[in-house]
């Protein structure tokens, strides 16, 4: 069971109780190598021991299909996800001349006055995304993000690769390749981004008409971010499997950071007391094109969980 299988990578970070410093300086828990594996006719892995939004997760994955880079698609699908990063352009150029923003991730925990104001540029912010094209253009965009390497990806002599579709190709052509391959660790960018990509690598397998997917995660937030990273990639997995006509086989998640950060701690123990539900199924209708699904055709039946857990995401 899904679930069982998080838990156990919970149980064994806290045990080994591997204290590391971070980027972050929250301090966290740590192991260094770690897999997963979910076999997807099992039923999809959303785990059931905590609420976990799958319409966001649904937005964000069809918007790096698409390669779109702007968060006009996420804030027309409600997703805010991405929005601080964006937000963060558009505060330090010249363009923004509202109340002083720097450093606004550190400063909304702490200070009430700050995040009012925070919260009423964010505000505008957002509107304008949605309401003025050229703004939009200008300040939605984030640029060098998984959509951008997926489907544009940058590469010598101003060659630029198409990886998904490019993959999708070579397993329809060769399933038996051992080079199914797409890369978001484009190491001539590293240095302009702001946060290099968590997922790194993955690749595709396809043995008895079934298609598997290997994720390499390089840094792994096991609360707030792998629940949702792996429904991600399950889901992924589904979509390039109906482009392909195969049936699913298995999701395998492999780490390298796995971390538990020091505020999380007494979350993680709420979850590791609750028992799992069922796990749910999903349904993907209208397919017509690996990147022509909408959130609407995707469904999710028979999805119980116990409530959401509230946690402060490190910055
Ligand atoms: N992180 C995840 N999954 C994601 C994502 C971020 O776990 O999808 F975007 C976490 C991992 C880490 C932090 O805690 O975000 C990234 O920090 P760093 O670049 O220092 O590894």
């Amino acid at each position: 069971h899904a679930d069982e299988m998080y838990l156990e990578l919970c149980r064994t970070i806290l045990n080994e109780a591997n204290s590391k410093d971070d980027r972050t300086n929250t301090g966290t828990y740590s192991i260094f190598g770690y897999q997963m594996r979910f076999n997807l006719s099992e039923g999809f892995p959303l785990l059931t021991t905590k609420k976990v939004p799958f319409k966001l997760i649904v937005s964000e994955l069809l918007w790096f299909i698409k390669g779109d880079t702007n968060i006009k698609y996420l804030l027309e699908h409600n997703n805010h996800i991405w929005d601080e990063w964006a937000f963060e352009q558009y505060v330090k150029s010249a363009d923004y001349n509202g109340p002083d923003m720097t450093n606004f991730g550190h400063r909304i925990l702490t200070d009430q006055q700050f995040k009012a104001q925070y919260d009423e540029q964010m505000s505008l912010f957002q509107h304008r995304i949605l309401n003025d094209d050229d703004f939009a253009d200008q300040y939605g965009d984030l640029g060098n993000v998984y959509g951008k390497q997926w489907r544009a990806f940058n590469g010598r002599d101003g060659k630029v690769v198409d990886q998904l579709k490019d993959v999708i190709e070579s397993i329809k052509h060769t399933p038996s390749s051992r080079r199914h391959i797409v890369s978001a660790w484009n190491p001539t960018e590293i240095d302009s981004m702001a946060l290099p990509p968590c997922h790194t690598l993955f690749q595709f397998y396809v043995r008895d008409n079934k298609l598997s997917l290997q994720l390499y995660q390089r840094s792994a937030d096991v609360f707030l971010g792998v629940p949702f990273n792996i429904a991600s990639y399950a889901l992924l997995l589904h979509i390039v499997a109906l482009e392909c006509n195969l049936e699913v086989g298995e999701f395998v998640h492999t780490m390298g950071d796995a971390h538990i950060y020091s505020n999380h701690i007494e979350q993680v123990n709420t979850q590791l007391e609750r028992n799992s539900f069922e796990l749910p199924n999903i349904k993907i209708y209208n397919f017509t094109s690996f990147d022509e699904v909408e959130v609407e055709d995707i469904e999710l039946i028979g999805y119980q969980s116990h409530p959401t857990i509230k946690a402060p995401i490190a910055v």
